[in-house]
């Protein structure tokens, strides 16, 4: 007859309790709560008595270990002078003879005194309980009922508030004046038209694609891709937004706001790229609400991020490459080596996730990220290189290859910027991206017969000597990275920077369109052109454009902005059509055919970079603001001032 006392109060019958085992028949199987109530107090009170009866017993037949002369006698917790640490972690008091043991017996006398006064109090409530009539009884069970009913309705309500609102964090100046315009008329002209192609792809995606991830600017209607699963997830919206805020288009960008306000939820069940929504969507909806400090953005960005933890659940916290939004199974993308993640996807959240912890105070997302670099740090380095692809579940590199285009790209991009990111404080991201590239440089950077710079790529012990547009990022991230390089070593990384430009740079200037190949050789009198006819596509790529940008605010050297302007006539005569601008599948032919895309990632970077190569260098100084790598500016955190949940402080 134990189980009775151990019932809940909540006026539930027990369905376990079978009829034979019932001594109130009358009550068939379970038993009233408040007979339940009773019993509990009856049987409490009994314990109570035994208890206390125990601290009456004669001295000599308990408390046997402090007959032990008080020499290393271990107890849980005292307050007391000359406390040492036990090598098993636990606290020793060491003996220190007669005056102790005096002291000892004191403390023991007013211990006991204390548990006689509790039994005492304990006693006396349950007499009171019990005093009680049976309608004072049910009224307290009823009230206790009525507490907790409420308490479930608060959560619920809570819940379906979503989430707590966050607190708000000091917002950065955005700065510029006269919004970054530049004095020189001429080049006011330039960017001028810039903002004109953004117009044109902006309205034609609202016209043809509203709310589709991308636009058919042929077809003129909505586009999407595995990366963002079957979802409408307004990927263009999202990706714009930063470019039309800073371009002064400012009712475009309430418009886009307003469709994220009204419809962007992560509820569908969509299996999407971690990476691309992360460096698109949390990147821009990050750099949205820095930018206009719309706090709508920064929910958003937290609620998807929320939906990707589920990606980290793998057995060495290397995050898998999709997860579904709704029931936050991952898995990898069937074409990686053995199963594997890759390099640049797992290796491309730090940024956004430091800003989220950052934001939200939650330290989940900067554990994350730390946890991928600390595994990273502990592993062997073929050749000093990093390899594309490593397996989540056993924590071991797939095939041997290596590269600064697809597949490596931002991992080395995302060091630098940690660190840059960071006020410079974040040292051993800075130290990684140095040994990095030292040994890129050592074995994947050469100079072709001609003397072009170029950056192959290593399969297996092998470099090939290829070039994708996607490396031509590269130049790029040297000039950034010049500044604090080891070594005095600055001079060498803005010139390597100007090199990769250069070569960057031949590669569109050898074609017909002026306009870059997706891949481009270096072999036996061929350099800088593509070969294969599945590498002469062009889909409306940022990279070289990024690197004439840095390259521009590095040197001031009027070709990156010559160079850019050809760039943007090429694009606007050969790649836009009445709805949008599309992808050409070869840029040597005269004639080219369309790919009928316009890609996201035409208005958050290609774009912007362009926009930014005409204005001023105080439009989103490069002290202030770090790029990631969908080109969404995201501010310096002074991290020397600040400690972020989960981190220890940061050291200088
Ligand atoms: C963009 O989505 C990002 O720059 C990414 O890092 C790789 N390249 C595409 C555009 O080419």
């Amino acid at each position: 007859m134990t189980t009775p006392a151990l019932l809940p109060l909540s006026g539930r019958r027990i369905p376990a309790l079978s009829p034979g085992a019932s001594s109130f028949p009358h009550h068939r199987a379970t038993l009233r709560l408040s007979e339940k109530f009773i019993l509990l107090l009856i049987l409490s009170a009994f314990i109570t008595l035994c208890f206390g009866a125990f601290f009456f017993l004669p001295d000599n037949s308990k408390h046997k270990r402090f007959d032990l002369g008080l020499e290393d006698v271990l107890i849980p917790h005292i307050d007391a002078p000359k406390l040492g640490k036990h090598a098993a972690g636990q606290v020793v008091i060491h003996g220190q003879g007669g005056h102790d043991e005096h002291r000892h017996r004191e403390e023991e006398e007013s211990l006991r005194d204390k548990i006689r006064a509790d039994h005492e109090r304990a006693l006396q409530e349950a007499k009171e309980k019990l005093r009680k009539s049976r309608a004072e009884l049910q009224a307290e069970i009823q009230t206790e009922k009525v507490r907790v009913v409420e308490e479930l309705k608060k959560k619920k309500e809570a819940a379906a508030a979503g989430p707590r609102p966050l607190p708000p964090v000091p917002m950065p100046k955005v700065v510029g004046v006269n919004d970054g315009e530049p004095p020189e008329p001429a080049v006011k002209e330039k960017r001028d038209k810039i903002r004109e192609m953004m117009k044109h792809a902006w309205d034609s995606y609202r016209q043809y694609g509203w709310g589709h991830n991308e636009l058919k600017p042929l077809a003129k209607k909505g586009h999407t891709t595995n990366i963002f699963g079957n979802s409408q997830m307004g990927a263009t919206i999202v990706d714009a937004l930063d470019s039309l805020y800073i371009m002064g288009l400012h009712e475009e960008f309430k418009d886009g706001q307003e469709w994220i306000e009204q419809n962007l939820d992560f509820t569908g069940n969509a299996e999407v790229s971690v990476f691309e929504v992360n460096i698109r969507f949390i990147g821009g909806l990050l750099a949205a609400y820095y930018l206009s400090g719309q706090e709508v953005f920064k929910l958003k960005a937290v609620q998807l991020a929320e939906k990707l933890l589920p990606a980290f659940n793998t057995p060495t916290g290397i995050p898998w490459a999709m997860v579904n939004l709704k029931s936050g199974v991952g898995r990898n993308w069937g074409w990686a080596s053995a199963g594997s993640s890759i390099l640049a996807e797992f290796g491309t959240l730090h940024m956004e996730f430091v800003h989220l912890t950052y934001l939200t105070g939650n330290p989940v997302y900067y554990q994350k990220v730390m946890h991928i670099r600390k595994l990273l740090a502990k592993m062997d380095r073929p050749n000093g290189l990093y390899p594309n692809y490593l397996n989540p579940r056993t924590g071991r590199w797939g095939q041997h290859h290596t590269s600064v285009g697809g597949l490596g790209d931002s991992f080395y991009e995302y060091l630098l910027k940690a660190w840059l990111m960071s006020d410079k404080t974040d040292t051993e991201a800075r130290k990684t991206y140095d040994d990095a590239i030292e040994a890129i440089e050592r074995h994947l950077i050469r100079k072709s017969n001609s003397g072009l710079t170029f950056i192959g790529e290593w399969k297996n012990g092998h470099l090939e000597r290829k070039m994708g547009h996607l490396t031509c990022f590269a130049g790029g991230m040297f000039a950034l990275g010049a500044d604090g390089s080891p070594d005095d070593k600055a001079g060498h990384y803005l010139q390597l920077g100007a090199e990769i430009a250069h070569t960057c740079h031949e590669s569109y200037d050898r074609t017909v369109l002026k306009l870059g190949p997706e891949a481009f050789k270096f072999d036996s009198g061929l350099e800088a052109v593509a070969v294969r006819q599945n590498e002469k596509y062009y889909i409306l790529r940022p990279e070289v454009i990024e690197t004439y940008w840095y390259m521009w605010r590095f040197t001031h050297d009027p070709k990156y902005r010559q160079w850019g302007w050809e760039a943007a006539q090429a694009i606007d005569k050969y790649c836009r059509v009445s709805g949008g601008f599309s992808g050409v599948k070869d840029v040597y032919s005269s004639n080219p055919t369309y790919d009928d895309v316009q890609q996201s990632f035409f208005l958050a970077e290609t774009l912007k970079y362009l926009y930014l190569l005409f204005s001023n260098d105080d439009l989103l100084p490069l002290d202030s603001w770090v790029f990631n790598t969908e080109a969404h500016p995201l501010p310096v955190l002074h991290l020397g001032n600040i400690t972020l949940p989960g981190s220890q402080p940061a050291q200088r």
